[in-house]
């Protein structure tokens, strides 16, 4: 299938997704349970979003496989995985702040963003209203409009974006490594959610964006998006980001971001 009809289904289901993750915030919403730390949490909403995800993609593509944050891993058969979270932004969607999506990638390989090849992308924020698209080689767009990251700036000149870990023992290093990297940046944004960081720095909205503990469906469609808008995707010491860090901006930016981490031992 082409790489357009991909994201077309990726666009179509995460639209549809994001509206009803919308209307169950306007209805209510609670903690259902807690996951790696108590506070990394999991609400009805996030089942029930990614539920009607998998049933759609399981009628629109019988056969691909399936790896979503809420229910897990299943093999396909065509060599494709659809990579899900169904509200990255939790935390953001509990207080009613508008930084959520709905994130929703189609990759060929292993469903592992250190050797996969993704195809297509979209990430929908609905309280933002805005939907962001990309496929491999078709470019990255908001709503017609086509993706540019910024021209790169010297580090003490960018706007950094950076999520912290739900775990206390690795926020303690994040926060030693943030007190001396603020000093030698424009200034740090922490907006809470790993797929619209990367939407923004692939619409310019950032000069980088660098978090520890990504999984693979956090930054599957993000990341996709800031490469065709002409970015780079890393990891720190790998070509391809890892569960261990993400680092993502224009090419020169994340070198010299890249640098400041390993120096201040991210
Ligand atoms: P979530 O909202 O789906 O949990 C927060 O910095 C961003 O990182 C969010 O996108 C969050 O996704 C994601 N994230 C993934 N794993 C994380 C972890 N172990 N700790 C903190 N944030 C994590
Ligand atoms: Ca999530």
């Amino acid at each position: 299938m082409a790489h357009e009809d991909l994201l077309e289904i990726a666009r179509d289901v995460a639209r549809e997704a994001g509206e009803l993750a919308a209307r169950l915030r306007r209805e209510g919403v609670e903690v259902a349970a807690t996951k790696s730390s108590p506070i990394d949490i999991v609400t009805a909403a996030d089942r029930a979003t990614e539920d009607l995800i998998r049933s759609r993609l399981a009628d629109l593509r019988p056969g691909d496989g399936f790896l979503g944050e809420e229910s897990g891993a299943e093999r396909g058969t065509t060599g494709l995985t659809w990579v899900v979270d169904p509200i990255d932004g939790t935390v953001n969607y509990l207080y009613g702040l508008p930084n959520w999506s709905v994130s929703i990638a189609v990759v060929e390989g292993d469903p592992d963003p250190t050797t996969w090849t993704a195809l297509a992308g979209a990430v929908d924020a609905p309280a933002l209203g805005e939907l962001y698209t990309a496929s491999a080689g078709g470019g990255a767009w908001l709503e017609g409009r086509p993706l540019r990251v910024r021209e790169a700036v010297p580090l003490d000149r960018a706007l950094v974006a950076t999520g912290f870990h739900y775990t206390q023992a690795i926020r303690a290093n994040q926060a030693r490594v943030a007190q001396p990297l603020l000093a030698r940046v424009r200034d740090l944004r922490r907006a809470g959610g790993a797929a619209i960081d990367l939407a923004y720095l692939a619409a310019g909205r950032l000069d980088a964006y660098f978090e520890q503990g990504l999984n693979p469906w956090d930054q599957a469609a993000g990341a996709l998006l800031v490469q065709e808008a002409g970015g780079v995707v890393r990891g720190l010491d790998e070509e391809r980001p890892t569960n261990r860090m993400t680092i993502a901006g224009s090419a020169g930016v994340v070198e010299e971001l890249r640098a400041a981490l390993l120096e201040l031992g991210a």
